[in-house]
C-alpha cells in the first residue's frame, strides 16, 4: 500500500517549511532528492500513543509505527491550471493518495507572495480552482477523444466506452457547479475506470493554513472558522500549523523546545495532529500486534477483512489463515494482559471475513 500526501500550494506558501516540520516530527527516512527539480520525499512515523502503552505490557525488542509519505513538489503557479497543470507535477500528484494543501497565512515583507498581498481565504479559493480546472480540461480532452472512439467502434467496445462518457459527463457537470469530484457518486466499475486519471479533486485533501508564530490563538481561530463555514465539504479537512516556528523548535533539544512552545503558547501536539489528520485522511484505520519480539502498528482501510489484514503481514498468513484471536485495545490496557482477557473472557476469535476495528490487538493463527 502506498500512502503518500503531496503538499502542494502557491509558490512561497511555506510548502517546503511544512515538509520539513512534518518529516522533522518524527525520525524521518532517507528519500531526499537532491536535484532541484526532483520532489522530496520523506517517510514520517504516524505518533501513536498505544505504542508505548502495549511495550509496557510487553517489553518487546522493536516498537514499530505506521508509517505515510509526504512529497513536496514546485509550486502550482496562478494559471498553469488552465493550460491542464505542468506535466511532470500533474504526473505526481495524479498518483498520491490525498494531498495537503499548503496556504499562506504568515505576514512578513520579505517573503515574496504572487499575488502581492497575503490574503489566505483567496488563495485557497484559487487552489481548489486550480485543481477543478485541471481535472476538468482532462475531462474535456477525454471526452473529445471518447465521440471520435465511439463512431468507430461496435459492440462490447462501444458499450465501454459509453459507460466511460457517461461517468465523464456527470464529474464534467459536476465540476462546472464547483462541486469536487469527491462528492460525485461513482459505481465500482466507473470508479476503476476513472481511477486512472487521478482526478485532483477526487482525492482527499488536508488544508493547512501556514501561520506566522503572532497569529496563534485568536488569529487562528477565526481564519479556521472562517475558512470552514466556506470551503469545508466532505473529503476536505481544514487546520493550521506555524510551521517555520515548529520546524525551528525541531532544531532544538526537548528541554528548550518546551522552554520555547510554553512561551509561545504552541500546544505540543500540533504537529502529531496534522500528521493524525493526515493517517486519518487516507481512510487509515491501525489494528496492532503485540509480542517479546515487536509490538506494532498496521495500517489498513477502514472495512478491510481479517484475513486481508493478515494478508499486510504476509501472504502466507492470508493464504493459510485459520483465525483471528482479538482483543480489543483498551480492554487489553485495564486487564493487563492478554492472559487476563482470556481469563476474563475478552478475547475474540474471529473468522477471515471479520471486519477489523481500529484497535484490535490480533494475533493471527494460521498454517503454510
Ligand atoms: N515569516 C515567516 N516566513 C515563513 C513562514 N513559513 C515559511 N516562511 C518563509 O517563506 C519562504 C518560502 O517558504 P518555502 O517553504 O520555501 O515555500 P514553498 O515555495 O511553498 O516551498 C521561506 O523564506 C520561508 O522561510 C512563516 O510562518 N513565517
Ligand atoms: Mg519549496
Amino acid at each position: 500500500m502506498i500512502l503518500e500526501l503531496a503538499i502542494v500550494g502557491l509558490p512561497q506558501s511555506g510548502k517546503t517549511t511544512v515538509f520539513n516540520a512534518l518529516t522533522r516530527a518524527s525520525a524521518a527516512v532517507g528519500g531526499f532528492s537532491t536535484a532541484s527539480d526532483e520532489p522530496n520525499l520523506a517517510t514520517v512515523k504516524v505518533p501513536d500513543r498505544r505504542i508505548g502503552q502495549l511495550a509496557e505490557i510487553f517489553e518487546p525488542k522493536r516498537e514499530v509505527f505506521a508509517d505515510i509519505r509526504y512529497l513536496d513538489v514546485a509550486g502550482v503557479a496562478k494559471g498553469i491550471g488552465k493550460q491542464g497543470l505542468g506535466g511532470r507535477l500533474l504526473g505526481y500528484l495524479q498518483e498520491t493518495s490525498a494531498l495537503i494543501l499548503v496556504v499562506r497565512a504568515f505576514e512578513g515583507g520579505n517573503v515574496p507572495h504572487p499575488e502581492e498581498s497575503v490574503d489566505p481565504l483567496r488563495d485557497l479559493e484559487t487552489l481548489l480552482l486550480e485543481m477543478s480546472f485541471s481535472d476538468l480540461s482532462i475531462i474535456e480532452r477525454r471526452l473529445e477523444r471518447l465521440s471520435e472512439m465511439i463512431q468507430k467502434l461496435r459492440g462490447p467496445e462501444r458499450e465501454a466506452n459509453e459507460r466511460e462518457r457517461a461517468a465523464l459527463l456527470r464529474c464534467q457537470e459536476a465540476l462546472e457547479n464547483d462541486v469536487p469530484l469527491r462528492e460525485v457518486d461513482l459505481d465500482e466499475n466507473e470508479d476503476r475506470q476513472l481511477r486512472g486519471y487521478g482526478f485532483l479533486t477526487r482525492k482527499p485533501a488536508l488544508v493547512l493554513f501556514n501561520l506566522g508564530d503572532d497569529q496563534l490563538g485568536e488569529y487562528q481561530e477565526q481564519l479556521l472558522a472562517d475558512a470552514r463555514e466556506r470551503f469545508a465539504r466532505p473529503g476536505l479537512a481544514i487546520d493550521a500549523l506555524a510551521a517555520k516556528i515548529e520546524m525551528e523548535i525541531g532544531q532544538l533539544d526537548a528541554e528548550d523546545a518546551e522552554l520555547f512552545m510554553a512561551d509561545l503558547g504552541i500546544e505540543e501536539s500540533s504537529l502529531d495532529r496534522v500528521i493524525r489528520l493526515s493517517y486519518d485522511l487516507l481512510g487509515l484505520i491501525t489494528f496492532l500486534t503485540a509480542g517479546p519480539e515487536e509490538v506494532r502498528a498496521w495500517p489498513i482501510r477502514r472495512g478491510t477483512s481479517a484475513a486481508n489484514a493478515a494478508g499486510e503481514i504476509h501472504t502466507d498468513i492470508q493464504r493459510g489463515f485459520i483465525r483471528a484471536e482479538i482483543v480489543a485495545f483498551n480492554d487489553l490496557i485495564d486487564q493487563g494482559g492478554m492472559a487476563e482477557c482470556r481469563k476474563a473472557g475478552l478475547l475474540r476469535v474471529e473468522g477471515r471475513d471479520y471486519i477489523m476495528v481500529d484497535g484490535d490487538v490480533t494475533h493471527f493463527l494460521f498454517n503454510v
